[in-house]
């Protein structure tokens, strides 16, 4: 293929026929007025998007076909991912940057005088396919794949609603509809063609608003692929992010499903199409719900078709899968996809059951994201029953011969056999999608070195002595380009300046700015890009939300998803400390303070929608007491999204990482905010233990119990001695408890009180509240000495490269995968 850019108009400029303006535009001008057959003066902002977003689509269709025109040729070891969330945000700005057309995008299509550029890049919608930490790292991971050139591809769910969006109304979460496909999107192709069938066991039916199952008659699902280019940094590699969007067969068999009904056929038809309608909004609990469960099974069935179909494509021999195809499950959500393997393998290859046995272990691999007990998936037998039997058939068949191996090891020790087998036995017996994961695949890894200790040592402990070899750490990381590149470019040119720009494939280069720390002159000058960075948020916040805040003030900042092991609540009640001491003694000494919240909580979790509830109370009250104006002010930023994030890490100065010791798995804002030059307070978990392991402890501020301490403290914790003997904690929680920020709302934050006092306070807030509240006076007192602050920060920027997601995959396609870069060729 010839890859110089072809011109799409020549076509146009045919007899009396013109393309409208001069060829300089062609792209975008073409875009702007034939795709929405509008002038160029009437187009919207969102119509000039759409035509920037197709130019730069045309752009990149060539690269993206000889990738895989040479993957295809050269028939390399693939990576598949296979996750139920992708958090990618927004995709403008990402593609200029990493196929290196800033220039062209400059000069062309800015040059539209009726342009406005940032309305056209906000008139983008985040694609918000995903809940938190687990979503966005698949997107950090597709982007990395691409940048390393690692063919690879992203397999996933097209939900036509994302995540909620969050509004706050009298202090209250309201969720709303994300309906973000609502318009066209520019990025998608769809292919038809390559459109798979999924049996299904059963027709279903809705009730009340939920799916259920019809049993009796098995039924047919369709999963259409939508395409999406994923762009390598340089815009060599272009990888394909390929989302299912669930559809019926056009064969549907109208008689037989609706008995002559043609309106209750139709009917029946979008039923199956709701399968992809919309992402679940929680990331821990589940009332088992046959939805989700068929997404699982759609994504699995859908994404192992395609593989299949890819690998027989260019090859002859079944024994090769694992030396040609790496599967990586994100979590136990794909976690089916262990009995499905088998079932090709059986079925349509007609392999022995040991044959496919060996070829399904090696070519599978699970990550393990969450320590929370509730958050381990299991689902009803029933569900494989209705929805999937040949899957049951198989699990169990895989459940006997493993429960043989126990017992060959573990003769008689029937409470082993109980705790490791697939099944759980009672009323309504369930499988156990993590104890499916770790058996059928030859790889499980944990996220941070604490989180997969602890996976080994206490969550799966029975696995990890088995199949000692099996388990693995894989440290997370974040993409530089999106989290430092695109997202603080003030800071990023000053380090490029200063030390090149290598550092955006190979983040160890921060450590040459390690020397900087002691030049005055480049300190004052990283100084300025934060404040740069503070006064361009605090305007941006003044224009969209109606909010002042000062940006000499410190910006403290938590956003992540509210939940009570990241424990906001203690930086809440740490507010309501500062705030009893201020109208206490106003004169006491604190430097300013901007607290900032943002994060959305689980539409059916009632204490983290109360927490989000306190905290706005909190900020109300504040900022009506004139004794706290210019001292400590509370924001919380409604719909904390990828784009939110991206405007807000930039401008912070202090990062809260406070998650109750052992309960974080390892945290990817942390990292976000360290290499944007924020310091850090912090508890010893997850990621963030390696940080301060990269930067020194001396560089961070660590508090609180260790996770060790939290299990040996738990058996004789008393929150209410702190209570009790702390005269802080009794008047800050007497404050919330007895009514001081919610006056014409009496008794609301009883649930609270009950958590913390009555039932036990499980994520021990009090154990840790004195240790946090005298580490944020240290806090205080450093920003003060703004020189010793700023080499803090600089020395935490210096250090963070070993969180860059390129080093992260790198581990995984050494030690997991076995997957080398495929170059493209100019
Ligand atoms: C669980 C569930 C279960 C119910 C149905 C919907 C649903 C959706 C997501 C999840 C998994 C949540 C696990 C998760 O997001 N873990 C986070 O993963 C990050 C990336 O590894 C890690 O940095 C965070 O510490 C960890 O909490």
């Amino acid at each position: 293929m010839n890859s110089s850019n072809p011109n799409p108009l020549k076509q146009y400029e045919c007899g009396e026929f013109q393309f409208p303006h001069d060829a300089k535009h062609e792209y975008y001008d073409r875009h702007v007025v034939f795709d929405h057959v509008v002038s160029m003066d009437a187009a919207s902002q969102r119509e000039r998007f759409e035509a920037v977003a197709r130019s730069l689509r045309d752009l990149l269709t060539q690269r993206w076909l000889l990738t895989k025109e040479t993957h295809d040729k050269e028939n390399p070891k693939r990576v598949y991912y296979l996750s139920m969330e992708y958090l990618m945000g927004r995709t403008l700005v990402n593609n200029i940057i990493n196929l290196g057309v800033d220039k062209f995008v400059r000069d062309d299509l800015r040059s539209d005088p009726r342009q406005d550029w940032t309305d056209v890049i906000e008139t983008e919608p985040d694609a918000g396919l995903g809940n938190g930490g687990l979503g966005r790292l698949a997107a950090c991971f597709v982007d990395s794949l691409a940048t390393l050139q690692i063919p690879a591809i992203g397999y996933g769910l097209r939900y036509e609603y994302g995540i909620f969006k969050q509004t706050i109304n009298y202090g209250f979460q309201i969720e709303q509809p994300d309906h973000w496909l609502a318009r066209p999107d520019p990025w998608e192709v769809t292919r038809r063609s390559e459109t798979v069938q999924v049996p299904v066991g059963c027709r279903f039916g809705m009730e009340k608003g939920v799916l259920v199952t019809i049993p009796g008659h098995e039924s047919k699902l369709l999963g259409v692929p939508y395409d999406r280019p994923v762009v390598g940094y340089g815009g060599r590699t272009i990888n394909t992010l390929r989302l299912w969007g669930a559809a019926t067969p056009d064969f549907f068999d109208f008689g037989e499903f609706s008995s002559g009904d043609f309106v209750g056929a139709i009917v029946d038809r979008l039923l199956a199409e709701t399968v992809t309608r919309v992402l679940y909004p929680s990331d821990t609990t589940l009332a088992g719900q046959v939805l989700r469960f068929v997404q699982e099974y759609f994504l699995v069935c859908c994404s192992l078709a395609d593989i299949v179909a890819r690998y027989e494509k260019s090859n002859k021999d079944w024994q090769h899968l694992p030396d040609k195809v790496a599967i990586q499950l994100n979590d136990t959500h794909p976690a089916m996809a262990v009995a499905e393997m088998m079932r090709i393998l059986l079925d349509h290859a007609n392999l022995s059951w040991d044959e496919a046995w060996d070829l399904s272990l090696r070519t599978l691999a699970y990550t393990n994201h969450t320590l929370l007990p509730e958050a381990l998936e299991k689902w009803p037998v029933r569900f494989f029953e209705l929805i999937c039997p040949r899957l049951l058939e198989i699990i169990y068949e895989i459940n006997r011969r493993f429960l043989d191996d126990v017992e060959k090891s573990h003769p008689s020790d029937e409470n082993r056999a109980t705790r490791m087998s697939i099944v759980e036995e009672g009323p309504a017996r369930q499988i156990r999608m993590a104890n499916l994961a770790i058996i059928g695949t030859h790889s499980t890894n944990g996220v941070a070195k604490i989180h997969s200790d602890l996976l080994r040592s206490r969550v799966v402990h029975d696995f990890a002595e088995m199949y000692p070899e099996r388990f693995n750490n894989k440290t997370n990381g974040v993409t530089p380009r999106r989290w430092i590149k695109l997202a603080n470019p003030d800071q990023s040119a000053l380090i490029s300046e200063a030390i090149g720009d290598k550092w955006v494939t190979d983040l160890t280069e921060f450590r040459r700015l390690l020397p900087l720390v002691n030049d005055s002159d480049f300190i004052a000058r990283f100084r300025k890009t934060k404040q740069v960075s503070k006064e361009r948020f605090a305007s941006w916040l003044k224009s969209a939300l109606g909010h002042e805040v000062d940006p000499k003030s410190i910006f403290d900042s938590q956003i992540k998803r509210i939940h009570e092991y990241k424990r906001q609540l203690l930086n809440a009640i740490h507010i309501v400390v500062l705030y009893n001491r201020l109208r206490s003694n106003p004169e006491t000494k604190m430097p300013p303070r901007t607290f900032f919240f943002a994060g959305k909580a689980a539409p059916s979790y009632r204490l983290a929608k109360l927490t989000i509830k306190l905290i706005n109370n909190i900020a109300r009250k504040i900022d009506a007491d004139p004794v706290c104006h210019g001292r400590i002010k509370v924001v919380f930023l409604p719909n904390y999204n990828v784009s939110l994030a991206e405007r807000l890490i930039p401008a912070s100065d202090l990062s809260e990482q406070i998650s109750t010791a052992g309960y974080e798995a390892s945290g990817t804002g942390n990292i976000k905010f360290m290499m944007n030059g924020a310091l850090t307070i912090g508890t010893r978990d997850g990621a963030t233990i390696e940080m301060a392991e990269e930067a020194g402890e001396e560089n961070f501020f660590l508090f609180g119990l260790t996770a060790e301490q939290v299990v040996s403290t738990r058996g004789w914790y008393k929150p209410i001695w702190h209570y009790e003997n702390e005269p802080e904690t009794r008047a800050a929680l007497d404050a919330i408890f007895n009514d001081h920020f919610s006056k014409d709302e009496p008794g609301i934050f009883e649930p609270i009180r009950e958590s913390l006092l009555l039932k036990g306070d499980f994520f021990m807030h009090l154990a840790d509240l004195s240790s946090y509240t005298q580490t944020q006076q240290q806090v205080g007192q450093l920003y003060a000495d703004s020189d010793a602050w700023t080499r803090r920060a600089l020395i935490n920027v210096a250090t963070s490269g070993k969180f860059s997601s390129d080093r992260t995959i790198s581990e995984y396609a050494a030690d997991i995968w076995d997957a080398k870069p495929c170059p493209i060729s100019h």
